[in-house]
């Protein structure tokens, strides 16, 4: 956003004027967003908006909307979104993209939305191989209803419904969505990243990137998941819930790139090695 003139003047004391050297993206709204301070859906929505500008989508893209705190998100950006209801966002977004393979459709869904209530969806829709992109927000909690533990919590993690912490020998040990479908031959693209500083926000911008790159490329399913913060539920302060993921959470949830059948292997320069064969 630009300065205000005055401000503007006065930090040019009278001379010339500000440079704009940072703004919202043309594609989003200028509404003011309703996530809590310090919860980063609200960056994982700029970067979108900054893809969607970047790749000149605007015209033709549909977004998919989730249940959860997300649930508003197409008041946010001004091209097409739907509302899917419970967990079927990949299954919506499956239907417009075989309507029309022209248009450029991601979902964008919370880890309650896509790993629960829409679990069969989201791992069927990688398992065809759908041409669609995935931007999955994993802040290991419920956050919209109230803090239940999500497939995603950590061990040991107190939830409203794990008040003793997530056992493992009751629920399970947490689902890791990336390393659940990286079997899958028809996927296309899957990294994790956490939002948690500028170098890590650069990252999660290469690897949308990658996963636009694979949908327009039409290599299939893409799914980019970020590691985000919920500091009302989890009962941080955002600075805290921000170190809680670089500490803690990626311990569990290893950051990186899972599969990347879009990006072309590089040429190696290095002398052919001469194997001598061993086995009879
Ligand atoms: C079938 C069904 N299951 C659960 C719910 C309640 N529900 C709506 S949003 C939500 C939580 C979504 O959490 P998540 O997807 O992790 O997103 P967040 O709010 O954390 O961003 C739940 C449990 C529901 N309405 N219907
Ligand atoms: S409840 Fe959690 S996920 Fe929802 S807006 Fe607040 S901080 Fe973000």
């Amino acid at each position: 956003m630009g300065q205000a003139p005055e401000a503007c003047a006065a930090a040019n004391n009278g001379h010339g004027e500000c440079e704009v050297v940072f703004d919202r993206p043309e594609c989003m709204t200028d509404k003011v967003m309703h996530y809590c301070p310090g919860c980063t859906h609200g960056i994982i929505h700029r970067l979108v908006g900054e893809m969607i500008d970047e790749f000149g989508l605007f015209e033709r893209t549909v977004g998919v909307c989730p249940v959860g705190c997300s649930v508003f998100a197409f008041e946010y950006f001004h091209f097409d979104m739907i509302e899917a209801s419970h967990g079927r966002a990949a299954a919506v977004a499956t239907a417009v993209k075989r309507a029309d393979p022209n248009r450029f459709v991601f979902t964008y869904q919370g880890d309650g939305d896509l790993a629960a209530i829409g679990l069969a969806e989201s791992v069927h829709a990688a398992a065809r191989g759908e041409n669609i992109c995935v931007f999955f927000v994993n802040n290991g909690i419920y956050g919209m209803t109230g803090g239940q533990m999500a497939p995603t919590s950590l061990i040991g993690q107190k939830t409203t419904t794990s008040p003793r912490g997530r056992d493992p020998g009751i629920a399970g040990p947490p689902i890791g969505v990336c390393e659940m479908l990286s079997s899958l031959p028809a996927v296309a693209y899957l990294a994790r990243v956490p939002i948690t500083s500028p170098k890590n926000i650069h990252t999660a911008r290469k690897y949308m990137r990658t996963a636009i790159r694979a949908q327009l490329e039409r290599k299939g399913f893409a799914l980019v998941e970020f590691l985000s913060t919920c500091p009302v539920q989890w009962g941080m302060t955002p600075i805290k819930a921000m170190e809680h993921i670089d500490k803690t959470v990626v311990q569990t949830f290893k950051p990186g790139v899972f599969i990347d059948r879009v990006t072309p292997p590089k040429e190696t320069t290095a002398p052919a090695v001469e194997r001598t064969a061993v086995a009879p």
